[in-house]
């Protein structure tokens, strides 16, 4: 089925007759329009692409399925005056500004307004043949990138000199940049689950925590490490080997049917077994793809099944306020059977002398 044979189908079960389209990746997914500044009109027998002039003849090429409708810059304006037959109209509440949602309820007087954000990102989350093939690249580069640093790494080096060596090695092998900001945290600042890269600089007797990722023909990839700089103390290795555990057994665990609760859970007793449950206050995993951060996740609330062509995150953490943090992150496939890891950087544990 095609991604709009499969939209009209989950429009249909919500009982709309028609859906608007503004999150750039999901109006990227069902249009193939890569301009990022277009909405979408979705009905049962119709679909507009609207955009500007600037992407009139782009829309074309890449949207051929969409009848390409001019607008000016305001979308919404535009939108009214093809949806007059519209009775329930679904949209991206999590998305839409409340201005643009004044100007579609304005738009659309008679019509019932739904807010339903995950109906594109549902169709999304199982990744098809060739979506696996670019996130397989994705995380090539990065892979790639983990090795080219190891070798470039000094000890004095800044936490942000790191992540532009790692950002300059993608860019190289053809990323259009970085999937979120990096981390790159060392020391003390390894026990922050979110430090993006500073002016500090790295030292002897710290982990240092790296977490990157490509953006390659617009899909994501996402990976983190945590090496060791000098010589490690008894706790240093414990924590790590304890984290490595926690994340092979939950790429072991990873397979259809099985819900991202389930699976966080199976990680995430290695860690409270071993002492460190309080320091592990995020979940396993998340999907990728056109968004860094997609559905469903693992993690302690996720009810959501896993399918075959399903690409999520693996990273557990253990994080010590004042003392440094571990994580380590693969990116996996869900088949028929598990999971096969498409990360390949290596991950026991990595001491720099
Ligand atoms: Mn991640």
């Amino acid at each position: 089925m095609s991604r709009l044979e499969r939209m009209r189908q989950k429009m249909h079960q919500e009982k709309i007759d028609a859906y608007v389209v503004i999150r750039p990746e999901n109006g990227r997914y069902m249009s193939g329009f890569t301009g990022g500044e277009a909405t979408l009109y979705i009905t049962a027998k119709k679909t507009f692409l609207l955009t500007d002039f600037r992407y009139i003849e782009q829309a074309k090429v890449q949207a051929p399925e969409f009848e390409i409708l001019k607008t000016g810059n305001d979308h919404f304006e535009s939108l009214a005056e093809i949806g007059q037959q519209a009775q329930r109209v679904g949209f991206e509440g999590d998305f839409i500004t409340h201005a643009n949602y004044e100007k579609l309820k304005n738009g659309f007087p008679e019509a019932e307004l739904l807010s339903l954000p995950n109906l594109v990102s549902y169709l999304r989350s199982v990744k098809d043949q060739a979506e696996i093939e670019t996130i397989r690249q994705a995380v090539k580069i990065a892979d790639d990138a983990f090795d080219n640093v190891l070798k470039s790494i000094e000890i004095g080096q800044t936490e942000e000199e790191v992540g532009l060596d790692l950002e300059y090695s993608m860019r190289r092998a053809g990323a259009s940049g970085g999937s979120f900001e990096f981390i790159v945290a060392s020391g003390v600042r390894s026990a922050l689950p979110h430090g993006t890269a500073s002016s500090k600089k790295i030292h002897l007797g710290e982990f240092l925590t790296m977490d990157f990722g490509a953006v390659y023909q617009g899909y994501c990839s996402d990976i983190t490490r945590t090496v060791f700089l000098g010589e490690p103390e008894d706790k240093h290795r414990e924590v790590y080997e304890v984290v490595l555990a926690a994340q092979r057994a939950g790429i072991a665990a990873v397979a259809p049917g099985r819900t991202g609760k389930e699976v966080d859970a199976v990680a995430r007793k290695i860690i409270e077994d071993a002492g460190y449950g309080d320091y592990f206050g995020h979940g396993l995993g998340h999907s990728v793809g056109l968004a860094i951060h997609e559905g469903p996740n693992l993690s302690m609330r996720e009810e959501r099944v896993l399918e075959p062509g399903m690409v999520i995150t693996v990273e557990p953490g253990i994080y010590i306020p004042d003392w440094g943090g571990v994580r380590i992150e693969d990116i996996v496939l869900v088949t028929e059977n598990g999971c096969e890891v498409l990360t390949q950087a290596p991950k026991e544990f990595i001491i720099f002398e």
